[in-house]
């Protein structure tokens, strides 16, 4: 009975964090359903670590279970779905009242709510954690985000918190809320991660294909931006993989194949948004994006039927490019303004105690949308807990305004040319419709009305009267 903590699941993310938490000091014991794969591990990554008995590998959950201090911490570190079940049924007859199960996949947060519930019925407790930053994160600071059962948070804090990634001295990892809230946290991280890449590659499309840029141009733009208010972990690779050339000495990026793969977690976060009627438009057009991308060979046939549309744009390429990285920062601040107006939304449906400053001091480090951006999100939030949107915090307020006319610039100049910009679009559409205090949904309800009789308010009666008309 010597581990702090048992990890299941030795793929490449397990053994990182394994080897993360060795090296802070922990004792960690480590099984997986594949046993050769602990011996792997055991004897090539884990070596050091093993020999000095930081890491013990086991080869049955019986023994597994003994190695581990009491409260007993299991950690999973599975696939999403029926594995985590499956080994929760496994683990528990070896399992004594108190002790703890962990979660630390990707799993869709409402499996998260319901295991929370059943466990904690058979007095065990039950965490959801939502792990950011990939291979490398795991490895050397992740972004942790930890929800579940609260009477867990105590036995886990010290772990957590000493592996996570630290900005200005402090961890990326606070607990978020009850149940499922680690996990939706974290697919929230996802959905504004597909927004922020397709608002990259459409910037990049209306310089390369619109503008004609080289890819070593692209890479000094890029590099530039990574220096201003754009200053994030995307940003960052994007210049460096406009410079990786191929064996051929010809740019890496040229090669590679225009159809963007998903996981589910943008869908998970859209369908989300639309169950709880929060326009989320911006992760929404990223995902029917990827969608589009990958209907390769129908895009190639419709190129040839209708011709490809892009006209080259002729502007001062300086100014464009300053235009476009404005557009590029102004619909990130609706992005992540949408994110966290659909986690308000959710904290209220499941009553969720969210921490946004919390929130968005976890995703500052560590995680793949780390960026300086979400320290002024932060800010915002400490500032007024209770703020409506972001759009109207007095920092975000102004930024916005001082972008506009070059958001309104590149977004037209797209349009004209032919680039696609589905993002950088719908973001000044919603901008234009939040600030607006006439919608043409006045005609909608007319049109209700006269079809259905579904009734309709007035503007000079109070709200909450119906009128029908006999139209
Ligand atoms: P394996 O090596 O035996 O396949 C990522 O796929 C990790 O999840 C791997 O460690 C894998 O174990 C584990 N895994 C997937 N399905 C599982 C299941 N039903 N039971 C236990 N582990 C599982």
């Amino acid at each position: 009975m010597s581990a702090d903590i048992g990890l299941i699941g030795l793929a490449v993310m397990g053994q990182n964090l394994v080897l993360n938490m060795a090296d802070h000091g922990f004792t960690v014991a480590v099984f997986n359903r594949t046993t050769s794969k602990v011996d792997d591990f055991i004897h090539g990554p884990a070596k050091e670590l093993s020999s000095s008995k930081r890491i013990i590998g086991t080869k049955s959950i019986a023994d597994f279970v003994k190695t581990l201090k009491r409260p007993r911490r299991v950690m999973l570190m599975v696939k999403a779905g029926d594995a985590v079940d499956e080994l929760i049924d496994e683990c528990l007859p070896y399992l004594e009242p108190g002790d703890i199960l962990i979660d630390g996949g990707n799993s869709n947060y409402s499996d998260t709510n319901r295991r929370t519930r059943a466990l904690k019925a058979k007095g065990f407790i039950f965490l959801g954690v939502g792990i950011s930053g990939g291979e490398e994160g795991a490895r050397h600071g992740p972004s942790i985000m930890p929800g579940g059962n609260f009477a867990g948070w105590p036995h886990v804090k010290p772990i957590f918190q000493a592996i996570a990634a630290k900005v200005d001295g402090e961890p990326c990892c606070e607990w978020v809320g009850d149940e499922g809230a680690g996990h939706y946290v974290k697919m929230i991280h996802n959905g504004i991660e597909y927004g922020d890449m397709q608002l990259i590659a459409e910037s990049y499309d209306i310089l390369r294909r619109g503008c004609n840029l080289s890819t070593d141009a692209l890479a000094s733009t890029f590099a530039a931006w990574n220096t201003g208010p754009l200053n994030s972990y995307l940003i960052e690779i994007t210049a460096a993989i406009f410079r990786k050339k191929d064996v051929d000495g010809e740019p890496l990026v040229d090669k590679i194949l225009d159809s963007a793969g998903q996981k589910g977690t943008g869908r998970w976060t859209v369908v989300n948004a639309l169950d709880l009627g929060v326009p989320l438009t911006l992760i929404g057009e990223a995902v029917f994006a990827r969608n589009l991308s990958a209907m390769v060979d129908e895009r190639t046939d419709a190129s040839m039927a209708l011709s490809s549309p892009i006209k080259p744009i002729q502007a001062n390429i300086k100014e464009f490019t300053h235009a476009i990285e404005q557009a590029l920062y102004a619909s990130k601040i609706i992005s992540y303004a949408q994110g966290f107006s659909l986690m308000r939304r959710a904290a209220k449906e499941w009553n969720w105690n969210l921490h946004f400053g919390a929130i968005a001091l976890m995703w500052r480090g560590g995680c793949i949308i780390r960026s300086q951006f979400l320290g002024k999100i932060k800010e915002a939030f400490d500032q007024d807990p209770e703020l409506a949107s972001l759009l109207v915090a007095p920092y975000f307020k102004e930024e916005l305004l001082k972008a506009l006319p070059g958001w309104r610039q590149a977004v037209s100049a797209a349009v004209i040319a032919g680039c696609p910009v589905p993002c950088l679009s719908t973001a000044l559409a919603f901008f234009d419709g939040y600030r607006s205090n006439k919608l043409p949904a006045n005609l909608i309800q007319a049109q209700r009305d006269f079809f259905g009789a579904h009734t309709y308010e007035r503007c000079d009666r109070p709200r909450g009267q119906f009128f029908h008309t006999q139209w």
